[in-house]
């Protein structure tokens, strides 16, 4: 994995490339942007799952050059979206909290907006709970820099970790990903039910808005519509996509 990892930041194969799935704005049924969702595959290893590969980079000091080839494969399908005239729709990028938390970051992130001519507005940055943990004061600060120059943040897997909930008041997030376990909870018990649409009123309460995560029933839906969650992401509208597929569902009436 770490041989494949090198040889596509050396030599720029395709062994690692994006899917993209597409998150659905729950009141009106558009497509407002998509998550950019890593994948590996190669003729020796077949398919080599996010968590294993990740896992790896972060380990053999990959994850950073590994994180920026990320970011300009989302930027260039952004570029390639506003070309298409759909430049009102966002891509989502997953950082890991190595790439958060090392010197160059900012500057890697506005290298690859300016060199791809994106609209800044358009690409948000998706980072977990944990990174927070040890270096909140560092973190944040990093953050409300990226939300000056435009770029979106937004909080993934929010309620399996615990720090931000007793700080989500100082947090400078624009969105809480509902983790998937509480989107499966769902309908299977009044009490469950009250925590989920907690979570939501509580975000708005915050002005963030909440992308539910792992939605995959029209009862899962239909319950966080009429909660007041605001975007949704899952099985139930479209798994990730390649980029071909992902250009086609936006540019084919969206
Ligand atoms: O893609 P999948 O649906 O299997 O994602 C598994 C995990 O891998 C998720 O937690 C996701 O956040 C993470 N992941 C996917 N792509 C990337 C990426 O480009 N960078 C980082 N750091 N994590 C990613
Ligand atoms: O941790 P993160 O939220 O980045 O991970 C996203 C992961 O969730 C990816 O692995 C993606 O393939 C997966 N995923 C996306 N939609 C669904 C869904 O509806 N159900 C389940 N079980 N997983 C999903
Ligand atoms: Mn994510
Ligand atoms: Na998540």
């Amino acid at each position: 994995i770490e041989k494949e990892i090198s040889l596509c930041l050396d030599n720029g194969t395709d062994a690692i490339y994006l899917n993209f799935q597409p998150q659905l704005h729950l009141a009106t049924g558009r497509v407002v942007g998509f998550e950019a969702l890593a994948r590996m595959k190669s003729l020796e290893l077949g398919n080599v799952s996010p968590a294993e590969f990740i896992d790896v980079a972060e380990r053999k000091q990959l994850i950073i050059p590994l994180g920026n080839l990320v970011l300009k494969k989302a930027c260039s399908f952004l570029s390639v979206l506003e070309k298409n005239g759909l430049s009102d729709l966002r891509v989502a990028v997953n950082v890991s909290g190595i790439q958060l938390i090392h010197e160059d970051f900012g500057s890697s992130v506005m290298e690859a907006v300016v060199d791809s001519g994106i609209r800044s507005e358009n690409l948000e940055l998706e980072i977990t709970e944990s990174v927070l943990l040890d270096n909140f004061t560092a973190v944040n600060k990093s953050l409300k820099d990226f939300q000056e120059n435009g770029i979106r943040i937004a909080l993934d897997d929010f309620g399996t970790g615990y720090s931000s909930f007793l700080r989500l008041n100082e947090l400078n997030v624009n969105y809480l990903k509902l983790d998937r376990y509480f989107v499966g909870m769902v309908a299977t018990s009044d009490r469950n039910d009250y925590i989920t649409s907690d979570i939501i009123s509580m975000a708005h309460k915050f002005d963030l808005e909440v992308i539910a995560e792992g939605v995959e029933t029209v009862l899962q839906r239909d319950f966080l519509m009429e909660n007041g969650c605001d975007i949704m992401q899952g099985y139930l509208f479209s798994k990730p996509l390649s980029e071909k597929d992902a250009l086609e569902l936006v540019r084919d009436g969206n």
